[in-house]
């Protein structure tokens, strides 16, 4: 064993201490670019409805790209493509791994009460986005966000009324073909609930059928077409997402049928995504009415105020309009988001 001398004691503390202020140092500078550390980011587990549609597509898109790391986020995703069952699997995992915050998409409004209350148990708030969800107790979410679905459907029915009106055919009779989307979900039980209302109030409004496109082109185009062989007259569509349109427009071309308000049947579409926009402008598409999916920067800001003790509003609504082909152009649909 080495023993010291006596002589060097001084030299060495000197040398120790340079050492240490060398390696704190080179610590403190290293830490500049080191990502920030795990445990310092705030860990999301996010279980999206699925991939059935271009808004599903672009809500996706705008999580991700909000709760990123690089905004202090872990996120967490998982896609149940369009099953609960999977949603509800999603979720009781994200509570296994003890996240910090829950955001759930509900593919439907019931069937929340046990899981939401064993995230509850767990302590982990949970934040609901898009769709609504109808629990015994409300305390089971933190906050809710996404579209005023009534309004957009009262927003397509005074456009209805309106064109109808200036056609000169208000009170006469209007055959209605409504293709609905995924049963229990708010937007289907609020845009159908708009129909529903002014189909009471225009006696001479029919709705001829309701088909169950689950928001999907496939599905559409089958129910479409196979509802266009009964050779049953139409003068409008009420569709409720666009995807479900562009099935029922191919079914119609398909049947040589002119769609449009200036052709043999007029389509009312929701979600105003880009490839519909383009049809609207083109006079396929009669009205297209905005459902906004853009909610990852609203998810994040509710969190960043959970986590600095606030308490954000229960329930945020989205800003949303309509477009008709007389207010679109190239320029505008190429300057959207989604
Ligand atoms: C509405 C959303 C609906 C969209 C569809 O906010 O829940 O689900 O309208 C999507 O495109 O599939
Ligand atoms: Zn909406």
């Amino acid at each position: 064993m080495i023993k010291r001398s006596g002589k060097c004691r001084p030299l060495c503390a000197v040398l120790a201490a340079l050492i240490l202020l060398i390696s704190i140092c080179c610590a403190g500078c290293g830490q500049k670019d080191v990502p920030v550390q795990e445990e310092d980011l705030i860990r999301v587990g996010f279980s999206q409805v699925g991939s059935e549609s271009d808004w599903r597509m672009a809500n996706t898109a705008s999580m991700i790209s909000a709760l990123s790391e690089e905004n202090g986020f872990e996120l967490i995703f998982d896609n149940a493509k369009q099953r609960q069952e999977n949603q509800l699997l999603a979720i009781r995992n994200f509570i296994q791994q003890d996240v910090d915050y829950i955001v759930l998409a509900p593919i439907a409004e019931s069937g929340w009460d046990d899981v939401l209350q064993e995230a509850k148990d767990a302590g982990i708030p949970v934040i609901i986005v898009d769709r609504q969800i109808a629990v015994g107790d409300e305390s089971l979410y933190t906050s809710w966000v996404g579209s005023n679905f009534l309004e957009e459907g009262q927003r397509a029915i005074r456009w209805l009324e309106g064109t109808v009106q200036q056609q000169g055919r208000l009170n006469q009779p209007l055959r209605i073909l409504h293709i609905m989307g995924t049963d229990g979900a708010t937007a289907q039980i609020q845009r159908t609930k708009a129909l529903n209302d002014a189909a009471r109030t225009h006696p001479g409004w029919k709705i001829v059928s309701r088909l169950k496109g689950e928001y999907t082109e496939a599905k559409a185009y089958e129910l479409v077409r196979d509802f266009l062989q009964t050779g049953e007259e139409i003068d409008v569509i009420y569709s409720e997402n666009d995807n479900m349109t562009f099935g029922a427009i191919r079914a119609l071309e398909e049947a040589g049928i002119r769609c449009g308000t200036d052709g043999d049947v007029m389509i009312i579409s929701f979600d105003a995504v880009r490839d519909a926009l383009k049809l609207c402008l083109e006079g396929k598409i009669s009205v297209c009415v905005e459902c906004n999916p853009l909610h990852g920067p609203r998810v994040a800001s509710l969190i960043r105020q959970l986590e600095a003790g606030e308490t954000p509003a229960k329930l945020t609504y989205v800003d949303e309009t309509f477009f008709s082909p007389g207010v679109l152009s190239e320029e505008l649909i190429s300057g959207r988001e989604y």
